[in-house]
């Protein structure tokens, strides 16, 4: 028997069978670092600022990463319970942190002296988790970008290529070839994280089917996001039943949670991961102390995953190659929960059952986790699942919740109760079970 497809469902069936690993991982890294992290002020400064290129370049001479120490970050996110990590090789600034052959911007000519991608991706393997690579699309460094020169606008860049596209070509000749460096010389890549379009700059303006081709041909099985297409925001035909081969495997909405998860116009779901800042700041930004609390992240891991998304959350280690103190504290928070609780992360997806109005649910296989994020009073109501709780534990320790039918009109109502209090917290006698 032969199945025929359309070549969109192909792109499709692929793309899933791809995903399989990061929609059960559900939780990576994200690092955000480079000459940027010298002044503090985020990675974006060099254009916010307008900075002059020679400005700029004082970082390049000063860069020495004296703490870089990749392992204590891979035992961080791994204690985290991340599963993946995605480190910027080459930021907007277009500063490498690999070893590139098609330039001297790179780390093995400052200070450090050394191939940091390189030992990120051995230090993050070390510990079992899976790796990527962010890889700008845009280049503030390099001549032959749009955007080049002592005034940036990237987001206006389009302008300029109008006027000179055989340079423009040049420039792509070089991004290719650094996604070429990439993956040849390091090894199984287990993402590629493109950042991003915008404007015209979009698709095939980056000669998106041909640098497709040579990933696919290179690493069948790395996963690419949507960014060569889209953005932060919606945008790409990833969004459609019918995306391109450079439409991505996964859309990437930035630092915002889709309100019903990400799905094609005819409601079937696609692979997503909501990218999130633990402060307002990818890059280390040393007087932004607006840090969220692990409360509020894993909240928002669990509301991901109830969508059937994933989590990227970035950390921005500083100068010298440290993660934030008050990162890490968040970090290690989040494993203390995850060493109990990952069982409702790991594998789980959206459930069958309508968000409650005490939390939220994630669901694997005939499990239901019940993420209760406000106090209640008394007893959490399951809704229509009267007929469909066997038994209620807190995964925590394991401890038999209490189950009841509701105590009123329990003739009528096809909804249960679980009763999180324990025995020794009761004045009375629990009412017989139903
Ligand atoms: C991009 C980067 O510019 C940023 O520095 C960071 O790396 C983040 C993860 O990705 O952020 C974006 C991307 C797209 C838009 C804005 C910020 N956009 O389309 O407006």
């Amino acid at each position: 028997m032969t199945t025929t497809t359309t070549p969109s469902n192909q792109v499709i069936q692929d793309r899933n069978q791809r995903v399989q690993w990061f929609q059960n991982d559900r939780f990576g890294m994200f690092i955000h670092w480079g000459l940027y992290s010298i002044p503090a002020r985020g990675e974006w400064l060099r254009s916010s600022e307008q900075m002059s290129i020679e400005d700029y370049q004082t970082y390049f001479d000063e860069f020495d990463p004296v703490d870089y120490n990749p392992r204590e970050w891979a035992k961080a996110a791994k204690k985290a319970g991340m599963k993946y990590a995605v480190l910027t090789a080459k930021h907007h600034d277009g500063f490498c942190l690999f070893d590139s052959k098609l330039t001297n911007y790179k780390s093995t000519n400052t200070k450090a002296g050394r191939d940091l991608v390189q030992e990120f991706l051995e230090a993050f393997r070390e510990e079992g988790l899976k790796v990527g690579l962010y890889f700008s699309l845009i280049d503030w460094h390099h001549e032959d970008y749009p955007a080049y020169g002592d005034r940036i606008h990237p987001m206006r860049g389009n302008e300029s290529f109008k006027r000179d596209p055989k340079n423009f070509d040049r420039y792509l000749d070089y991004m290719h070839g650094q996604v070429h460096e990439l993956l040849t010389g390091y090894g199984k890549l287990d993402i590629m994280w493109f950042d991003f379009s915008y404007d015209t700059m979009r698709g095939e303006v980056w000669r998106a089917t041909e640098l497709m081709k040579m990933i696919r041909e290179l690493q069948p099985h790395i996963l690419i996001d949507n960014r060569l297409e889209g953005s932060g925001e919606s945008g790409g035909s990833i969004y459609t039943s019918d995306p391109s081969i450079y439409s991505g495997d996964f859309a990437s909405p930035e630092q915002i949670i889709p309100p019903h998860g990400v799905v094609d116009e005819t409601g079937a779901p696609i692979p997503w991961e909501a990218c999130i800042t633990l402060n307002n700041n990818w890059g280390y930004a040393a007087a932004d102390r607006n840090y969220k609390s692990s409360t509020t992240i894993i909240r928002k891991l669990v509301e991901c995953v109830s969508k059937n998304g994933n989590m990227l959350l970035n950390v921005g280690p500083d100068a010298k190659g440290v993660i934030p103190k008050e990162s890490l504290d968040v970090l290690e928070e989040i494993g203390d929960w995850m060493s109990k609780n990952s069982d409702s992360i790991y594998g789980c997806a959206a459930a069958d059952y309508p968000k409650p109005e005490w939390g939220r649910y994630t669901q694997k296989g005939n499990k239901l986790y019940a993420h209760v994020f406000e106090e209640s009073i008394g007893p959490i109501n399951l809704i229509g699942m009267a007929d469909k709780v066997k038994k209620a534990r807190l995964l925590a320790d394991g401890y038999e919740l209490f189950l009841s039918r509701p105590w009123s009109a329990a003739e009528f109502t096809e909804d249960a109760f679980v009763n999180f209090a324990r025995p020794e917290h009761f004045t009375y006698p629990l009412p017989d079970k139903r």
